[in-house]
C-alpha cells in the first residue's frame, strides 16, 4: 500500500486525474454537440435570456457562481501551497514524528465567520431582489399585462386566455403552443388536473409548480418577438420527459391577428375553397419508427436556415391542394371513431374536453405536447401508434386500459388531411 506522498501514489493520482479529465471532457463535448457551446445556446438554455425574468434569474446565477468561484480559488491556492511546502520530501521527511498538534485560532476562526457571513449577504442582495421581482408583474406594469391561465395535464398543456372572449362559447382555449405578445409582461395563472407538474420556459422564466388544489402564479416577458421551448419540470408519470410546450411570442399586431383568427370556429373545406387539382397521391409517408424515437427535424436545429417562428408563420397557411372529399371523410371518421368525444372543434362536432383543443391544430407547428413534429407523417404515426410514441398517454385510453380504437393507413389519410385542413 503506498503511502499517500509516495511518488508511486502520486503517479497514480495523477493518472487518475488525467483519464477523468479526459472522460468528463469527451462526455461535455458530446453532450454539447447539439448545441451552441461557446455561446452557451441552445433550445432549453437558461443561461442566453430573452426576457426580464430569466435575465434577473441568472444575474442571480452569476452572483453565487463568482463568489463561490473566489472561495474556491482562495481554499484550493491554501491548499495547494501547504501541499506542495510540507510534503515528505525523502525518507527522512517521512518518518519524522509529526509536527506540534495547535487547538483552534480564535482570530482565524471568527474572521473565517465573518467571511461567510459577508459572502452570503452579499448573494442575499441581489437573490432577495430576483424573488420579489420574479413574483408578480411590476405594479407599475400591472395593468398592461396580459393574462393567461395555464393548465397542466399528463402529459399535455392547456392554455385559456381570460381577456379573449368568444360569443356563445366563452375563454379562447389552445393547447401545447402558448402564443403571448412581446414587449409586454404576462402573467400566467397556473393550475393542473392531476398531479403536480412544473411550469418552465428556460429562456423567459425559471420554474414555477402547478400544485393540485392551490393557485399558483408566474410572469414572464419575451423582448422580442420569438419562438421559445417550455418543458415540465416536475416528475409527474410516464411521459413526464417528453411533457413539453412552446411559447410563440408575436408582435402586438401578429398577437392581434392571431387571437382573430384563433377565435373563429374550425375551418370547413368546400370543393369550392379546395384546390381540385390535387387528385394524385396521398402525401402522408408511412415510415416505421422505433419506439420511443422523436419526431425532429433540421428545421428544429438551431444552425438552421429557417428560424423556427418563421416555420411557425409557414404553419398558419393551409397546405397546397386540399382534397375536399379526402377531408370531409376524415371529418366523419372523426366522428365515428369517438375522437369528438375528447376533443373540441369549435363549428364541427367535436366537444370533448379531456385531450387537447383541435379546432386549429394544423397551424401548430408540433403534436403531442411539443414531441412531434406536425407533419402528415408524424401525425399519422400519432393517430395509429400514439402508445409508441409516448408511454402511458391517455389518447384512446385512460391510462393503462388497452385502446379500443384503431386507425388503418386509409382512415389515418383521411384523418391526417381532416386535422391540417383546421388552420
Ligand atoms: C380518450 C380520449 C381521446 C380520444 C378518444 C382521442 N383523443 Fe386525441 N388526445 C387525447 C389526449 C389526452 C391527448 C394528449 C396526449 C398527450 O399529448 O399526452 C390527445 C392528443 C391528440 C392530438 C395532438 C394534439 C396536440 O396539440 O398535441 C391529436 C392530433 C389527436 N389527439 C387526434 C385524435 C384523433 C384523430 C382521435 C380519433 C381517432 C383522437 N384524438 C381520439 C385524448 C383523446
Ligand atoms: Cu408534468
Amino acid at each position: 500500500m503506498p503511502t499517500p506522498s509516495s511518488p508511486k501514489f502520486l503517479r497514480k493520482t495523477a493518472a487518475a486525474a488525467r483519464a477523468s479529465f479526459a472522460i468528463a471532457g469527451t462526455l461535455l463535448l458530446a453532450g454539447c454537440s447539439q448545441i451552441n457551446f461557446w455561446q452557451m445556446d441552445g433550445h432549453q438554455t437558461s443561461m442566453v435570456t430573452a426576457g426580464p425574468v430569466a435575465e434577473s434569474q441568472l444575474q442571480v446565477f452569476y452572483t453565487t457562481v463568482w463568489v463561490t468561484a473566489i472561495i474556491f480559488v482562495v481554499v484550493a491556492s491554501v491548499l495547494a501551497y501547504a501541499t506542495i511546502k510540507f510534503k515528505a520530501r525523502d525518507q527522512d521527511d517521512e518518518n519524522a514524528p509529526p509536527p506540534p498538534q495547535s487547538h483552534g485560532n480564535p482570530l482565524i476562526e471568527l474572521s473565517l465567520i465573518g467571511v461567510s457571513v459577508l459572502a452570503l449577504v452579499f448573494i442575499a442582495f441581489p437573490t432577495l431582489r430576483a424573488i420579489w421581482f420574479t413574483y408578480d408583474v411590476p405594479e407599475e406594469e400591472r395593468e398592461n399585462a396580459y393574462v393567461i391561465d395555464a393548465t397542466g395535464y399528463q402529459w399535455w398543456f392547456k392554455f385559456d386566455y381570460p381577456q379573449e372572449q368568444i360569443d356563445g362559447v366563452g375563454t379562447l382555449s389552445v393547447a401545447n403552443e402558448m402564443v403571448i405578445p412581446a414587449g409586454r409582461p404576462v402573467r400566467i395563472n397556473l393550475r393542473t388536473v392531476d398531479v403536480i407538474h412544473s411550469f418552465w420556459v428556460p429562456k423567459l422564466a425559471g420554474k414555477v409548480d402547478m400544485t393540485p388544489n392551490r393557485g399558483n402564479h408566474m410572469w414572464l416577458q419575451a423582448d422580442e418577438p420569438g419562438y421559445f421551448w417550455g418543458q415540465c419540470a416536475e416528475y409527474c408519470g410516464d411521459s413526464h420527459a417528453v411533457m413539453r410546450f412552446r411559447v410563440i411570442a408575436l408582435s402586438e399586431e401578429d398577437f392581434a391577428d392571431w387571437v382573430a383568427r384563433t377565435k373563429q370556429p374550425a375551418r370547413t373545406v368546400t370543393a369550392a375553397t379546395a384546390d381540385p387539382a390535387r387528385a394524385e397521391k396521398p402525401r402522408v409517408q408511412f415510415a416505421s419508427f422505433k419506439r420511443n424515437e422523436y419526431g425532429f427535424s433540421d428545421k428544429w436545429d438551431p444552425r438552421s436556415k429557417v428560424s423556427p417562428l418563421d416555420n411557425w408563420r409557414q404553419q398558419q397557411f393551409p397546405v397546397a391542394n386540399e382534397d375536399a372529399a379526402l377531408i370531409a371523410q376524415g371529418r366523419k371518421l372523426f366522428q365515428t371513431k369517438t375522437c369528438i368525444a375528447c376533443h373540441t372543434v369549435r363549428g364541427h362536432e367535436g366537444m370533448g374536453i379531456t385531450g387537447p383543443e383541435l379546432t386549429h391544430v394544423g397551424s401548430q407547428t408540433t403534436i403531442a405536447a411539443g414531441l412531434l413534429e406536425n407533419t402528415a407523417e408524424q401525425l399519422a404515426r400519432w393517430i395509429m401508434h400514439p402508445e409508441l410514441v409516448k408511454p402511458g398517454n391517455k389518447m384512446y385510453t385512460t391510462g393503462y386500459i388497452p385502446s379500443e380504437i384503431t386507425v388503418n393507413q386509409e382512415e389515418a389519410l383521411a384523418l391526417v388531411a381532416y386535422l391540417q385542413s383546421l388552420k
